[in-house]
């Protein structure tokens, strides 16, 4: 059948050919009643010719037709374990891609100095370009998605367009299927939309032309247009990407985006529960703060954050599942992913090494087979080394696991509730092993603002002797900015001042060290989280320092006793709680220069930035020292 008598039989102003999608897709989408979703549909699929369209609904027939394609196309291959599957990303391709990720500007939009950005013009080009063809052959997957839960008034409806049915299948495992969301926009056009192409692949189904893998942020058109990768913070729409266009969004609306995990904090033998948001640079804890036993999980990404009609802050997870870093997960040290992880149910693992149908990753706790199929190749062997003869190791460092929340036994009950939950403390966690205590509370929202901003973490490859590189990134959101700086801090100082309950700000350092030995165990971080949990609930006493509030020893050491019945001394108390406040001052001259290179940082903070500095030159004055302990601040 040609063109014309399609058009003619169905009546849609469609211009695809019925060989491409059918009749049944698109009645599919003509019951949304969205032009801009058949506009969006038609340039693209004439664009990247694929050989067949598949549009998607939130039936589960269409759901798992996506998980089946997965199998069928090669991009995902079962295991030994029911419901599980491994995909391999390109080797090239095993991380975010921040050099060919772009924004695409407009003539007069203000962006800070540290995002990528090119002209929109010459960007859309470009990309349309690499884009034309790219689907040659193969499938392509329509399909919607609500980034919030249903029917909540934080949620945000998406339309994904991927070639890539492993893309498809990871999005339904970690967002809400959102087709009858769409029918309810009412022909809106409020939505974002994210294409993509894995574009030509290699015999083991990989991305072939990783040189022309591009990102590009559209914010003038609420889109993301993404070729020529795999890796799902370089290709899920709704991941990374749609973020981006949400920061936008809510900097616009006096609201936040954030990167940030959401869970909550339930003290033992008290009746109650206390939401947290928590954003941490990676490696920095972030996953296993959101799954310290006992507590629960809302999300461990990304948090939509608004005033509530009760002057708090409520916050939902735009997910509804973990696509987590695997190696270091260990029986020991995270119980409840290892469970997960090594039980049957629905489950991608990416990038680790199979050897008889069987997963294994770094430092899992065992030890690994020196053969198998990995993110290198079919057959890898112990030693094999790369082009740029580079032994390759069993799995990638950036292995992951994609998986549902309310596969946990930790999920909490509120992870799909439309109303999000109350925040009543917000952790920003850095990573220093020389400067910063485990944990204190901000003198005020706008001095947790100037906590969040002053982000720093480590790099973690230091060797013995070696000083960590620090990188800065402000609320742990730089990669994802695409804003002004100065904006960005404007409106989180702007959206606590205007709210009659603010929740308390917190930091967090698990990674001072004395003499290269870790001051603190791993689990200790549950103390840190209880007592912030208390503060919120006036319930401790603390310190007030020259950074902050910081915990009292007599508050921390029964905690110690009860929670994991050890001897916290009043030694290991203030080698772990004195200031260092040299470090201090010298972390904040690093911030001096980097904000000194803005435009547009409002004075406010620039007033925090400054008092910090005169509260921290005042003890040294008074102190006569580098370092001050704890008990002399008391006293
Ligand atoms: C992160 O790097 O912050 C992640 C994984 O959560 S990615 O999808 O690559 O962004
Ligand atoms: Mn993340």
């Amino acid at each position: 059948m040609n063109n014309s008598s399609m058009k003619k039989e169905h009546k849609n102003k469609l211009k695809i050919n019925q060989s491409i999608l059918s009749k049944e897709d698109i009645e599919k989408l003509e019951y949304l009643n969205n032009p801009k979703v058949l506009k969006i549909v038609e340039e693209f699929i004439n664009l990247l010719k694929p050989a067949k369209a598949t549009v998607i609904t939130d039936s589960q027939e269409d759901i798992d037709y996506v998980r089946e394609l997965a199998l069928k196309t090669g991009e995902e291959r079962k295991l030994a374990m029911k419901g599980h599957t491994i995909h391999y990303d390109s080797y090239y391709d095993q991380a975010r891609d921040k050099g060919n990720t772009s924004v695409l500007v407009t003539p007069g939009m203000k962006m800070s100095k540290v995002i990528n950005t090119k002209p929109r013009e010459e960007g859309v080009k470009e990309v349309l370009e690499i884009m034309d063809g790219a689907m040659a052959g193969k499938e392509v997957l329509v399909r919607f998605f609500c980034l919030g839960p249903l029917g909540s008034k934080f949620s945000i409806c998406a339309l994904q367009i991927t070639d890539s049915s492993y893309v498809g299948h990871s999005e339904d495992i970690l967002y809400r299927s959102g087709y009858e969301e769409f029918k309810k926009l009412n022909g809106s056009e409020e939505f974002f939309y994210l294409v993509h192409s894995a574009g030509e692949l290699d015999e083991r189904g990989n991305t072939k032309n990783i040189d022309k893998r591009r990102i590009y942020m559209d914010l003038k058109e609420n889109r993301v247009l993404t070729v020529n990768n795999q890796y799902a913070g370089n290709s899920l729409g709704l991941k990374k990407l749609a973020l981006r266009l949400a920061i936008y969004k809510a900097n616009n609306e006096d609201w936040l985006t954030e990167h940030m995990f959401i869970m909550g904090i339930k003290p033992e033998g008290k009746n109650r529960i206390s939401y947290f948001t928590g954003a941490f640079p990676s490696a920095c804890g972030k996953t296993s703060t959101a799954m310290v036993p006992g507590q629960t999980i809302v999300g461990d990404d990304i948090a939509y954050i608004r005033e509530w009609d009760d002057g708090t802050c409520h916050s939902v997870n735009i997910e509804q599942g973990i696509f987590g870093i695997i190696t270091d997960v260990n029986p020991k040290d995270d119980p409840f992913i290892y469970e997960v992880l090594t039980t049957p149910r629905e489950l991608i693992f990416s990038n680790i090494l199979i050897n008889n149908g069987k997963p294994y990753w770094l430092n899992m706790g065992q030890e690994l087979p020196d053969e198998g199929m990995n993110h290198f190749s079919e057959n890898w062997k112990l030693g094999d080394k790369d082009k740029e003869g580079k032994v390759v190791e069993h799995a990638h460092k950036n292995a992951r696991y994609t998986v549902r929340i309310n596969e946990l036994s930790n999920a909490d009950p509120n992870l799909h509730n439309p109303d999000g939950v109350p925040i009543s403390g917000v952790i920003y966690g850095g990573r220093d092993s020389d400067t910063s205590v485990p944990v204190f509370q901000s003198l005020n929202w706008e001095h947790g603002v100037y906590i969040g901003a002053t982000i720093e973490s480590e790099t973690t490859a230091a060797t013995i002797g070696q000083v960590g590189v620090r990188k800065f990134s402000p609320m742990a959101n730089l990669d994802f900015l695409v804003v002004q700086l100065g904006k960005y801090i404007k409106n989180h100082i702007n959206f606590g001042n205007k709210l009659k309950n603010l929740p308390l700000v917190f930091a967090t350092n698990y990674f001072i060290k004395e003499n290269d030995e870790f001051l603190s165990e791993k689990v200790d971080k549950k103390v840190w989280l209880i007592w912030m949990e208390g503060r919120v609930h006036g319930e401790y006493d603390a310190i007030e320092t020259a950074i902050g509030y910081i915990p009292k020893y007599e508050d921390i050491q029964p905690l110690f006793k009860k929670i994991f019945n050890r001897d916290y001394t009043k030694e290991l108390y203030e080698k772990q709680f004195s200031l260092r406040v040299q470090k201090f001052l010298e972390k904040i001259e690093r911030m001096e220069k980097i904000y000194a290179g803005e435009d547009d940082i409002p004075q406010a903070f620039t007033n925090i930035l400054k008092d910090q500095k005169e509260r921290l030159l005042a003890y040294k004055e008074k102190y006569n020292k580098d370092t001050v302990s704890p008990f002399e601040i008391v006293s």
